[in-house]
């Protein structure tokens, strides 16, 4: 039987760890020599939403890896654009150890919600950030932080201030981690917890939910006992990566 699917983007600047992290999150593998994503690339990731309640029911979550080379010059962003459509929710990633990978992720958000042009067509915001631009925003982020590692220790708690100021703006629970090692995102962690507490958002936005209002059920408790995956990923799924 073929599953619900949503579509969740994943973006952030050139080299911060986005193939690494959708690798991580798909194949539940350390991605071992990444390459630059040109264009985009889809991984999916099987989730089980409410898992453990009467409500679960699985989903594919295509994962779209926009690669990060940089450019606002309209020619690159209308590129970019094929890629924005019929979203459900967007996963902003920056690295720890790169302050401007942080600030970036304003524009990125605002390319991908269409929000950076004025009427005249001119880029509103130059890395400053306007609240008001995401007060409606309906769309699930979040905010993932690569290379912890790369953090001495002495520097961590500056640096993890500074990232949750960053995911406040952004409505948005943040995960930190390195994408170099499997046990950050271990089931029954704090942060396989929170991406669970993310997918599950996205996936009611986009089939229970309409301007707040449910449109439709929940689907129909599962029979007692019902199976036990935690954090299934599905390998090879998907148009596959384009390197
Ligand atoms: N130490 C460390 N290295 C990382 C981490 N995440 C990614 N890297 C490395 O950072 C480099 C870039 O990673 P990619 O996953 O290719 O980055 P990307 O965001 O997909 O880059 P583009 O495809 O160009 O947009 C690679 O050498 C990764 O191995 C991390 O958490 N810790
Ligand atoms: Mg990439």
């Amino acid at each position: 039987m073929a599953l619900d699917r949503v579509k969740v983007l994943v973006l952030g600047d050139s080299g911060v760890g986005k193939s690494s992290l959708v690798h991580l999150l798909c194949q539940n593998q350390v991605l071992g020599n990444p390459s630059w994503t040109v264009g985009c690339s889809v991984d999916v990731r099987v989730h089980d939403y409410k898992e453990g309640t009467p409500e679960e029911k699985t989903y594919y979550i295509e994962l779209w890896d926009v690669g990060g080379s940089v450019g606002s010059a309209n020619s690159v962003k209308n590129t970019r654009a094929v890629f924005y459509n019929a979203v459900n929710g967007i996963i902003l990633v920056h690295d720890l150890t790169n302050k401007k990978s942080s600030q970036n992720l304003y524009r990125w958000s605002l390319e991908a919600l269409n929000r950076d042009q004025g009427p005249t067509g001119v880029l509103v915001t130059g890395g400053d950030y306007d609240r008001e631009q995401f007060a409606d925003n309906q769309l699930p982020l979040l905010v993932i932080g690569t290379k912890l590692d790369q953090i001495p220790e002495g520097k961590r708690h500056e640096v993890l201030t500074r990232t949750a100021f960053l995911a406040e703006d952004f409505n948005a629970e943040e995960i930190n981690l390195d994408c170099t090692h499997l046990r950050y995102l271990a089931a029954g962690s704090s942060n396989a917890v929170k991406l669970s507490r993310f997918f599950d958002k996205v996936i009611e936005k986009r089939y229970f939910f309409r301007d707040g209002a449910q449109v439709r059920p929940p689907s129909p408790p599962r029979p007692a006992g019902g199976r036990q995956s935690a954090g299934r990923r599905r390998g090879g799924a998907g148009p596959g990566p384009t390197r």
